[in-house]
């Protein structure tokens, strides 16, 4: 009941973003990457991972904003993200993490995040679970044009 209860919650949301112009974001994984691996997003747009065959999708620990839905998809599944809350999220294909395979994504002005970058770069410095996401964080300043 939740569940469906949930899901109409969603629902509204989506229709209510579709109104306000939010997008729909296609994320594909091709080889071991998502592609895009560094974008921005809206509040309101729904990111949607395709091509998921052999992968799947999770929110990196320490690296999401406080409050937002965790994202986790299960494996070769085609997977939709509603995006609830502004911030910095780091996410990765749990499997070929190893190698590397994450994507960063921003919501709202990229500008108003460093501190939050900082903060994930240093949790990636410091724990070994996480240290894939130096790479990435690394681009997505460089991306952004943040320094
Ligand atoms: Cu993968």
């Amino acid at each position: 009941m939740l569940t469906a209860f949930r899901t109409l919650v969603l629902l509204a949301a989506a229709l209510a973003a579709e109104a306000a112009g939010a997008e729909t974001i296609m994320v594909k994984a091709q080889g071991i990457k998502f592609v895009p691996d560094v974008f921005r997003a809206n509040v309101g747009d729904i990111i949607a991972f395709r091509s998921m065959s052999a992968h799947s999708v999770e929110s990196v620990p320490g690296m999401w904003p406080e409050g937002a839905p965790e994202l986790r998809s299960t494996l070769n599944a085609d997977h939709d993200y509603l995006v609830e809350r502004e911030g910095l999220y780091v996410f990765r294909c749990p499997t070929h993490w190893g190698g590397r395979m994450g994507a960063v994504m921003a919501v709202g002005d990229p500008a108003a995040l460093t501190g939050k970058i900082a903060e994930y770069e240093k949790l990636a410095a410091d724990d070994k679970s996480v240290k894939a996401a130096s790479p990435l964080l690394k681009k997505f300043r460089e991306r952004m044009g943040l320094k």
